[in-house]
């Protein structure tokens, strides 16, 4: 495995910290890049070993520790940056300063198992209005609860920050449980589509039914109706929100320089993928993945013919791929166009080459802990966040 010193460092004075529990997979031993574990000699489509080329590393710098964040968002045209933790505040962090606001006016959240407060993504038109969106679990009837998606206007001054005309636009299909609502976001380059990511809310089945926006990837307009054009609306309801389906846990949702829209899916016990989102397609779940069912239970594997959207790239065994970013920046040139994932049981930032429509895995750094989100900050440096009680955040800057 390649890493930096620093990174070395890194993992051995974390060694002690204590991990979050939480439902998903437990965190893994430390993990070898290349080959991958279980790989065959041959290689395989999307299971190309990693390239034996070292790149320019990163130097991990800690710039605060925060209470189970759970996704961050750099604000447009400011030196700020947002953060949402698990159990509801939603953090203004001024980036010269270090100075943070809990931002007043935050929903109610169920913080539960995998749910409570989660994405947050500033609107298109961030530097005129202020808009910004954010998405948590709220509860329902019976015991039932799901994912919201809620937009609101950011107002700060001096110390204090509020969200203004907070309303909800967007409501997952409830049920019972507390986990794989997925519930991150991307807008098209262009403002004019909200994609969400949509989980399977651990109940399979959904994924497979047009009738419910379980298991989807859905194409919104930005004020949450469903958009014009979308592959299933003569069906009327969601399925008039539906963009793709058969998914099961998709954490990480991003477009390319391209106009591609890649999302990472947390698969069953291996299995997890990288897949290109295409209108109207099936990605399987659950009647195809390259993992089983906790316990050993079979699911075939992708396989062409079997009228399943494959993976362009996948991981057996897991590395529970929790977050996904595109990266556009010149700090690392030779990453632009790449996606990077944050992996949490695989306590690691992974990078997948992409060439096109195309992906292959490249690097893999252990990072020491479970890493819940990954974004691109506005000068080109990569920033992470750690998952659990004291999870850090982390601006990595290129070593010289
Ligand atoms: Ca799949
Ligand atoms: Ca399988």
């Amino acid at each position: 495995m390649r890493r930096t010193a620093l990174a070395t460092a890194l993992v051995s004075s974390l060694a002690l910290m204590a991990c979050s529990p939480t439902t998903e997979p437990a965190p893994a031993p430390a993990q070898t890049a290349s080959p991958t574990p279980g790989a065959t000699a041959t290689a395989t489509p999307g299971e190309t070993p990693t390239a034996d080329v070292t790149p320019s590393g990163f130097e991990p710098r800690e710039v605060a520790v925060l209470s189970n964040p759970w996704a961050m968002a750099f604000l447009p045209g400011t030196n700020q940056l947002l953060i949402t933790q698990k159990s509801g505040e939603l953090l203004l962090r001024d980036q010269e300063s270090g100075a943070t606001i809990t931002v007043e006016g935050t929903p109610q959240v169920v913080d539960a198992g995998q749910g409570g407060f989660g994405d947050v993504v500033p609107g298109p038109t961030y530097e005129q209005d202020h808009t910004i969106y954010l998405s948590w679990v709220e509860q329902g009837d019976g015991g039932e609860s799901g994912a919201v998606i809620g937009r609101a206007r950011l107002e700060s001054a001096g110390t204090t920050a509020q969200l203004v005309d907070l309303s909800v636009i967007w409501r997952q299909d409830k049920t019972t449980g507390n986990g794989h609502f997925s519930h991150r976001m991307a807008f098209s380059s262009d403002g004019t589509h909200l994609f969400v990511s949509s989980g399977d809310r651990q109940k399979m089945e959904p994924a497979q039914d047009l009738s419910t926006n379980l298991g989807k990837i859905l194409r919104l307009n930005p004020d949450g109706s469903p958009a014009d054009g979308n592959p299933f609306a003569d069906r009327g309801g969601v399925s008039a929100e539906i963009w793709s389906y058969g998914h099961r846990n998709p954490l990480g949702i991003a477009f390319d320089a391209d106009g591609n829209l890649w999302s990472s899916e947390m698969g069953p016990q291996g299995g997890d993928e990288i897949n290109l989102i295409v209108e109207g397609r099936n990605y399987g779940w659950p009647r195809a993945s390259n993992g089983s069912h906790y316990g050993g239970g079979e699911i075939p594997d992708h396989a062409p013919g079997d009228g399943f959207e494959p993976p362009k790239v996948w991981w057996t065994p897991s590395v529970s791929p929790g977050s996904l970013m595109i990266y556009s920046g010149d700090t690392f040139p030779q990453w632009q166009g790449d996606a990077f994932v944050g992996a949490l049981s695989g306590q690691a930032l992974i990078r997948v080459d992409l060439d096109g429509t195309e992906a292959t895995k490249g690097d893999q750094w252990d990072m020491g802990q479970r890493i819940r989100d990954v974004a691109q900050g506005p000068d080109g440096s990569i920033w992470v966040i750690e998952d659990g009680g004291n999870g850090r955040l982390l601006e990595l800057a290129p070593t010289v």
